[in-house]
C-alpha cells in the first residue's frame, strides 16, 4: 500500500489549505459536473454533403440523457449511430444517449456521431459552430459549446465520407463501397 501514501499526504495538504476535497482519494470525481469537454465538426467533402460532429461529454453526479444537439447556425442536426450488421454499415437515428453518473458519453468516428446539414457560411469562415446540448436533467438543461470546424477529410474519413444524402431519416443501409462513388 506504499504507493498510496504520497497521494494521501497531498490530499491532507489540500484539505488543510481549505480549498476543496473533491480531488482527494475516493472522493475523486465527486465534484465533477455534467459538461461538454471537447468536440469538433468535419465538413462534408462537397457543400451538399452533411458535416459530421464528434464530441465528449463528462457525466455529473446523476445519470442523465442527451436528447438533442442543436445549432442556430445550421439547418438541421441529427444524432446518428453507425453499426455494422452483416458487413454493411447501418446508420440509425439516435433519439437519446445515456451519460452515466461520473462517466462519459463519446461521439466518435465509427460510432455515435452528429450529422449537420447547412452550416452557415459565417460559422465556417469563423472556424467554429456554436451548439447547444440538451439533457434530461434540470428541465432540459442546455450546455453551450463551440465546436471547432475542420475541413473535409480524405475518402477514408468514416461518416464524413459516407453518403448520408441517401439516408434521409430512413436509416437506409449504406454499403461500404457506396461511399466511394
Ligand atoms: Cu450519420
Amino acid at each position: 500500500m506504499k504507493p498510496f501514501a504520497p497521494r494521501l499526504f497531498a490530499c491532507a495538504a489540500l484539505a488543510a489549505s481549505a480549498l476543496t476535497l473533491t480531488a482527494c482519494g475516493e472522493n475523486l470525481g465527486k465534484g465533477q459536473q455534467l459538461n461538454v469537454v471537447s468536440g469538433h465538426v468535419v465538413m462534408g467533402a462537397t457543400p451538399d454533403r452533411p458535416a459530421v460532429g464528434y464530441f465528449r461529454v463528462e457525466g455529473g453526479p446523476v445519470p442523465v440523457e442527451l436528447v438533442a444537439v442543436t445549432s442556430d447556425l445550421a439547418q438541421r442536426v441529427e444524432m446518428h449511430e453507425s453499426v455494422r450488421e452483416n458487413g454493411m454499415m447501418t446508420m440509425k437515428p439516435l433519439l437519446r444517449a445515456a451519460v452515466p453518473e461520473k462517466g462519459e458519453l463519446v461521439f466518435k468516428q465509427g460510432g455515435k456521431h452528429l450529422m449537420i446539414w447547412g452550416i452557415n457560411g459565417a460559422a465556417v469562415r469563423a472556424g467554429k459552430l456554436p451548439m447547444a446540448f440538451v439533457f434530461t436533467n434540470n428541465a432540459n438543461e442546455r450546455i453551450l459549446f463551440d465546436m471547432v470546424i475542420k475541413p473535409a477529410e480524405g475518402a477514408a474519413g468514416g461518416e464524413a465520407a459516407m453518403d448520408h444524402g441517401a439516408m434521409d431519416h430512413a436509416a437506409d443501409k449504406v454499403a461500404p463501397d457506396a461511399a466511394k462513388k
